[in-house]
């Protein structure tokens, strides 16, 4: 059997690029160790009503709410858990920081101190798990700055051109372990039988151009006036200033959303609106946004908050809100145009 013809596994990625010189051994072995996390997530996920892991976490008919202040699902606590324990012992991270928790924790003293830091949503879209519908677990990691005796949440403030590598693992209909580290982004499915991530994508593309937007089309009238006009534009079709008819899709999972556009392409967009402005948005930048954003650019995509190209976004606090545009280049970037230009009216009023 000829070795290089058979499957690429998560591993042997990763060894080769260790080889390349594109990734030292603890960053392997942190994306390693998030991926087989992510297989016990989907194990989890998978067992569905018979695992007695589905419905609002807490007790005495009391939900227990998260720092975002929304209610917990069992499965959001227990993914937590799960990536919490994976990464306590390994030596390859200074500290983690998650979307369930107020603060971001240090690596107990017991264990040693690598120089990573690490940030994940551990179940997005967990509103739909009772459901069946498609859920995921989003994972961003930078560099503990140097010197830093106690890491605190200030030392995870950094801007999304800082990732050393992103990622993804969408629990559908198959599991799916998207990932970068910066050249290119990968797609590895779940061999459920031999219980390992295969290479499936090799540096997926974004189409430039798309005929097909993701948006929650209830929150219409709260919009922006930006937003409004290019919505208005999209469905107006090829009767109206975009000449071509649009598709809309909304799974209401972030994971699953941004899968469907780096596999076809389309436009996502959370976009600011009068109920999520006093937050800043709906999305985490941290959590959602960032490691998004650094995946559908290596994969030939645009992101954006709009207003600014979302990876030089500078974050100002850990659970930090924005509004999100992202996936095919020229779509984002028609969508930045209209805000542009409807800032710059703005301004000439003024
Ligand atoms: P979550 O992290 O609490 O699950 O919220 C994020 C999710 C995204 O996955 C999804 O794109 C969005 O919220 C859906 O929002 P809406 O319910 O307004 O459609
Ligand atoms: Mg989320």
């Amino acid at each position: 059997m000829n070795p290089t013809a058979s499957p690429v596994s998560l591993t042997r990625y990763l060894i080769e690029e260790q080889r390349e010189g594109r990734i030292g051994p603890n960053l392997r072995l942190l994306i390693e160790v998030v991926a087989r996390a992510c297989k016990s997530i989907s194990i989890q996920v998978g067992k569905g009503a018979l695992g007695g892991v589905l419905g609002d976490a807490g007790s005495g008919g009391e939900a227990s709410i998260n720092v975002q202040g929304e209610a917990q699902k069992k499965l959001d606590v227990l993914s937590n858990e799960i990536l919490l324990e994976a990464n306590a012992w390994g030596g390859h991270l200074a500290a983690l920081a998650s979307e369930e928790m107020d603060h971001c924790v240090a690596i107990p003293d017991e264990y040693p101190r690598g120089k990573y830091l690490l940030l994940f949503d551990p179940l997005d879209g967990s509103s739909n798990i009772d459901v069946n519908i498609s859920v995921g677990t989003i994972f961003s990691v930078l560099r503990c700055p140097e010197d830093v005796e106690t890491v605190g949440d200030e030392h995870f403030l950094q801007p999304g051109t800082a990732q050393v590598a992103a990622g993804y693992c969408t629990y559908g209909p198959s599991t799916m372990l998207v990932l970068t580290i910066g050249n290119g982004t990968h797609a590895f499915t779940l061999d459920r039988e031999i219980g390992s991530f295969v290479m499936t994508t090799r540096g997926m593309r974004i189409p430039e151009e798309t005929r097909e937007f993701a948006v929650n089309m209830s929150n219409q009238r709260f919009w922006e006036e930006p937003m409004q006009q290019y919505v208005g534009d999209l469905l107006a079709g090829k009767e109206g200033p975009r000449g071509k008819d649009f598709n809309m899709r909304w799974v209401a999972s972030m994971v699953a959303d941004v899968h469907r556009i780096l596999t076809r392409g389309g436009i996502f967009s959370y976009p600011l609106d009068s109920k999520c402005a006093p937050k800043g948005g709906k999305l985490r930048l941290m959590y959602e946004a960032n490691p998004m954003a650094f995946l559908v650019e290596q994969a030939g995509g645009a992101a954006s908050t709009g207003r600014q190209r979302m990876l030089d976004v500078r974050p100002t606090g850990l659970h930090q809100r924005v509004p999100v545009f992202l996936g095919s280049k020229n779509e984002v970037e028609a969508a930045v145009r209209y805000h542009a230009e409807h800032d710059a009216q703005a301004r000439a009023v003024a």
